[in-house]
């Protein structure tokens, strides 16, 4: 096997032709091993060529180069990513004579390009990895830059250079623009969503105040946009992801700290910022970012964050003899009950760790969050007393509810084993014990259940009724949620348990179908039932476990007949009637299950043939926090918005 080398380790008295041959290698290597570089050829990597291209101007506008980036999905299925940066140089490159710096930034791997080194780079982890590795993903990629007055192309194809560098015109503006057709022999998809895209673009445009980012759709026949640009930057964002909800002592505006330091070790440099609120609420949404790079798996920066708040919180309450000398301290998760938080720290030589490369690893960072933090919010209760007051009453509150769900959880696993079989009385249950065959429907009411009931393929559905609505449990702490029957009786059926004790092999069914009428109150039983699987049991959801099902709206019935065709969409009613005339049909409306019988049931919603499920997908958690409270939150007129135009979301349809 030849021996795969980096064009960047080439002996530098090595001739051109050497040098290129080993060029080629590396661009190569990419397109045979592009997880390496990508992560996968899934749609997540497709994607992420995007990130990667835009991670460069990003970087320019870390620099202090570029103010903003426009992103273009084009209708022939390339992606266009606009800056107005310095534009990539276009002269010879210093150590490659033969090679225009544009020519190396896009066909030598690691090559990167920049060379000041005082500016924050997005790097490590899967990004940082270069234009070149997009470039050689790409059946088509070109370039074109703005500098030193002219304007400049030059094209590839599958990493090599298919047209020179030419001068194309004349411009007194700067910048870069990158065109790139994905490669559909290395992806399993080339179709970019745009609502994946959004997220993202809105992420970098919180992160990088006053950054302007456009997306553009220009694939469909109704072209769509967005655009971003945030003069509070983070505090933007924490207001953001709490709009609509309730706050805690009223506090409008995030608390907003912010320093800078080095590591002794390496002078490794630091800037470290956090926006933080609390709301109402009971979960926790702390989001951390390492230049400008989501990071789930935490890091130095996130235990810094978390250490600091606990402490300072402690050392004021005490202080201020709110928690007395037999109480004891707050716990990190008490604290953080309701936190809606960013941080963002930029750092010279990230190290990304962890399964998924998204875990910040420089210890340095823990220590710098922790001091910048400790300070300031510690200023900040000094200076906010009644603000302080309220947090820490959140806090405490959160600490007796520990308490208390504890207390419940016990009860619910004492309830589990003294009852025999500990199934909840009401769940008709099917026979098949293997988790993968069998179904549970959630059904709407007592009626409706005994429909279900006799209609159900008992070896593999079961049914469980539910009587009335069950609890909000975006309004209630884990206490109450878990102390009432309904949920006890859900979770009891489902098996798996809440909360620390949640284990998804014990769940007893893989598909999970809410079947609810289709009116109002159906759709706000299945919104509060969702709520409840989000905040829950997200597992889940995220393993696709969790389904709604779609009853007909409608039966179509020619005059005379006694079978008609079962309808399941206003759209589809108004198509299957149009040129009809009015004479010679009915169109019976289902308002309720309970209107169906057993068989028409059966062979509309239940029976797995003919049936139509809607997956529920978690498609990005931040979003789904921001649907569900404002679902849930206090915003009538956002619910009502969202159960008009998700009622029939096409995004969940899964056949
Ligand atoms: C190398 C050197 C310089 C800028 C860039 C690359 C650069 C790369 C990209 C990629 C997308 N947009 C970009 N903008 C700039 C510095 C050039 C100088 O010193 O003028």
């Amino acid at each position: 096997m030849p021996k795969k080398s980096d064009a960047s380790s080439a002996a530098p008295t090595a001739d051109y032709n050497a040098k290129s041959i080993k060029i080629l290698d590396g661009m190569q290597h990419v397109r045979h091993r592009p997880g390496m570089y990508i992560g996968s050829t899934s749609a997540m990597g497709l994607h992420h060529l995007v990130y990667e291209v835009v991670d460069n101007s990003v970087d320019e506008a870390l620099a202090g180069f570029c103010k903003k980036i426009e992103v273009t999905l084009n209708a022939d299925g390339s992606v266009t990513v606009v800056d107005d940066g310095r534009g990539i140089p276009v002269e010879r490159h210093v150590a490659r004579k033969k090679m225009s710096t544009l020519e190396v930034v896009l066909t030598v791997l690691n090559a990167g390009g920049k060379f000041d080194n005082d500016a924050y780079k997005v790097s490590g982890g899967l990004h940082g990895v270069g234009v070149s590795v997009v470039n050689a993903l790409s059946e088509k990629l070109v370039a074109r830059v703005k500098r030193d007055g002219g304007i400049w192309e030059m094209s590839f194809s599958r990493g090599k250079t298919t047209e020179k560098l030419t001068k194309v015109g004349t411009s007194k503006a700067t910048g870069t623009s990158i065109t790139f057709w994905p490669d559909p022999e290395i992806f399993e998809t080339t179709d970019f969503d745009y609502e994946t895209l959004r997220v993202r673009m809105q992420e970098y445009a919180f992160l990088n105040r006053n950054l302007k980012i456009t997306l553009t759709d220009d694939r469909g026949l109704m072209p769509r946009q967005d655009v971003f640009c945030y003069a509070g930057g983070i505090v933007d964002f924490v207001k953001y992801l709490n709009e609509g909800k309730e706050l805690v002592g009223d506090i409008k505006t995030p608390i907003y700290m912010s320093g800078e330091g080095a590591s002794e070790k390496d002078n490794d440099k630091g800037d470290v910022e956090v926006a933080m609120q609390w709301n109402t609420g009971y979960s926790e949404n702390v989001l951390a970012f390492a230049n400008n790079i989501h990071t789930p798996e935490g890091g130095m920066h996130l235990e810094g964050f978390r250490n600091a708040i606990t402490r300072v919180l402690n050392e004021y309450a005490r202080r201020q003899n709110i928690l007395k000398d037999k109480d004891k301290n707050l716990e990190g998760s008490d604290v953080r009950e309701g936190l809606c938080a960013v941080i963002s720290v930029k750092l010279s030589n990230p190290q990304f760790e962890g399964q998924t490369k998204a875990k910040l690893g420089n210890a340095f960072m823990r220590t710098l969050v922790n001091k910048v933090v400790s300070e300031r919010f510690a200023e900040y209760l000094e200076e906010h007393p009644k603000q302080a007051r309220a947090i820490v009453n959140k806090a405490s509150s959160a600490a007796k509810a520990r308490q208390a769900a504890r207390k419940a959880r016990e009860a619910t696993r004492r309830k589990g084993l003294l009852e025999s079989a500990s199934l909840p009385g009401k769940l008709a249950d099917c026979s098949v014990r293997d988790p993968a065959m069998a179904e549970l429907f959630i059904v709407e009411g007592d009626s409706a259940g005994g429909s279900a009931k006799m209609a159900r393929d008992r070896t593999i559905q079961a049914i469980l009724p539910l009587r009335g609505k069950i609890l909000n449990v975006e309004r209630v702490g884990p206490a109450r949620a878990l102390s009432s029957d309904t949920i006890q009786n859900l979770v009891t059926a489902i098996g798996t348990g809440v909360g620390e004790e949640f284990n998804i092999e014990k769940a007893r069914y893989h598909k999970i179908i809410i079947m609810t009428d289709a009116d109002v109150d159906g759709a706000h039983i299945r919104i509060l039932l969702l709520t409840f699987f989000y905040r829950y049991m997200p597992e889940m959801i995220e393993r696709g476990y969790i389904y709604i099902a779609q009853p007909p709206l409608f039966q179509l019935r020619p005059k005379g007949r006694r079978k008609g065709t079962y309808i399941y969409t206003d759209e589809e009613l108004a198509r299957q009637v149009k040129g009809l005339s009015a004479k010679s049909y009915t169109v019976q409306r289902y308002k309720g299950l309970g209107e169906m019988d057993p068989e028409q049931l059966w062979e509309t919603t239940m029976e797995p043939k003919n049936r139509i499920l809607l997956k529920v997908d978690v498609e990005d958690a931040m979003n789904a926090d921001l649907t569900v409270s404002d679902l849930m939150g206090n915003s009538v007129e956002k619910r009502r918005e969202f159960i008009q135009t998700h009622a029939h979301d096409a995004r969940f349809l899964d056949i």
